[in-house]
């Protein structure tokens, strides 16, 4: 086999090249408009170069609705592709250096070559997401009825099981967490008891929780609907947090941002997550009606950015025990899914960075005096500052490219990978 394709730095040096000088020209007015609200641009560049977020291997290929899914050309066909999808994504865009597996879509015979994969595109791996929402080929008991929260006690000590495998795969690869999110709940008014069902997940999760290497977080993702309509056992934040009460300091709650009722305040979520010690961090993405799983900043970029505002003043009165793991959990249905998670990238690096220009000593003065618009102007002047020089500058100080999307238009990639890559059958791709 041919070496299979890939993006060069010359490539992207050349691109560079070309953008340089106007993006630094930009840069250098925004620097001096920052100066006079006493805001060191250097230093929000320094932080955002530190900003990361991990991609989730299923987001590299084309998603789908219950409807259909239309897959797109030069799809990645096994988690290797995807290693190497994620490897562009990183390279243009330098915000994303970790990927995040889903068991058993990315299983593979040696765990080691998998981590040198990653490692040769300079990622690693973080949180490990179990899957207990789908049967398998092969598998012994079905999750048709549910799966830690199961009526038999049989399916739950599968689902288990299933979990400490994806530990120790986790530990493989580098984890350091694992995700459990179930798809347990009832359809029907009566179908099953509300209270059974959560005390049979507390049960399972604490085997899961005994089985958690010493440095090891699990995250507990709660959802409201889908696929179980009518209740789902981990259904809300409320719910999360007193299961992670109960599992002990190992067990947090993590915020996917289509996953809550419509027109809740996550913001406040996130600060009572922050401070109790509870927040395992993010799925994100973006939504207009529910579990929708747009690109982050799509619809609501203010939500985004007040998150990102709450995260801010979490880091800088050092919350205890604050670390959020960050990750995109998005469905690509429509666009190139590398396309959809550079730009989802760029879209969170602009609210942590827009959020890092709040100036927290006059909010705080505003907040004090009761002056409501004062303070409100605050936050709105960081969210109208065009931030886009920044970002590019810090992209280009760390190796990527000033404007990554069109440099990966650019190179041909995805043309290079459909002839590379012909399309075979029963590919496990995005969300379905
Ligand atoms: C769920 C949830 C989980 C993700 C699956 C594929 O809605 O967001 O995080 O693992 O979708
Ligand atoms: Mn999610
Ligand atoms: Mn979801």
């Amino acid at each position: 086999m041919s070496t299979p394709f890939a993006i060069s730095a010359d490539f992207v040096a050349a691109h560079n090249a070309g953008l340089e000088a106007a993006t630094m020209e930009d840069y250098d007015a925004l620097k001096r408009a920052l100066q006079r609200r006493v805001v060191d641009a250097e230093a929000v560049v320094r932080q955002v170069m530190t900003f990361g977020v991990a991609i989730p291997t299923w987001g590299v290929g084309t998603g789908g609705t219950r409807f259909a899914r239309f897959p797109g050309p030069g799809e990645p066909r096994n988690i290797f592709e995807k290693l190497d999808d994620c490897g562009v994504i990183h390279g243009l865009g330098r915000a994303t250096p970790t990927v995040s597996p889903h068991i058993p879509w990315d299983k593979v015979a040696d765990y080691a070559e998998l981590r040198e994969r990653a490692a040769l595109h300079g990622l690693g791996f973080d949180a490990i997401n179990s899957n207990t929402f789908q049967d398998q080929p092969g598998q012994r008991l079905s999750y048709k009825f549910g799966s830690l929260s199961h009526a038999d006690k049989a399916v739950r000590d599968q689902a288990v099981a299933h979990n400490l495998e994806c530990i120790e795969i986790g530990r493989r690869l580098g984890s350091r967490a694992l995700t459990v999110w179930i798809a347990d709940g009832s359809n029907f008014a009566g179908q099953s008891n509300l209270t059974t069902a959560f005390d049979r997940y507390l049960e399972a999760m604490a085997g899961i929780v005994a089985a958690l290497p010493a440095d090891w977080h699990v995250f507990l993702e709660h959802k409201l609907y889908e696929p179980a309509f009518y209740a789902t056992v981990i259904s809300d934040w409320g719910t999360s947090f007193a299961a992670a009460q109960e599992l002990g300091p190992k067990a947090r709650c993590l915020v996917d941002l289509g996953h809550h009722a419509p027109n809740v305040n996550i913001e406040q979520i996130v600060a009572r997550l922050v401070r109790f010690k509870k927040l395992a961090g993010f799925h994100f993405n973006d939504s207009k009606y529910g579990d929708d799983d747009l690109d982050a900043g799509s619809v609501e970029p203010f939500r985004l950015f007040l998150v990102f505002n709450e995260l801010i003043d979490a880091e800088r009165r050092k919350a205890d025990g604050f670390a959020p793991a960050y990750m995109i959990d998005q469905s690509h249905n429509v666009t190139d899914p590398i396309e959809s998670l550079i730009q989802s990238a760029i879209e969170l690096q602009r609210a942590y960075a827009q959020a890092l220009l709040v100036d927290r000593t006059a909010l705080e003065a505003a907040q004090e005096a009761n002056d409501a618009l004062g303070a409100h102007l605050e936050l709105k002047r960081a969210f109208t500052t065009d931030v886009s020089p920044l970002l590019a500058v810090a992209r280009l100080r760390s190796g990527g490219a000033i404007a990554p999307l069109a440099a990966y238009r650019a190179s041909g990639y995805r043309a290079c990978k459909t002839k590379e890559r012909p399309a075979v059958a029963g590919t496990s791709a995005g969300i379905v």
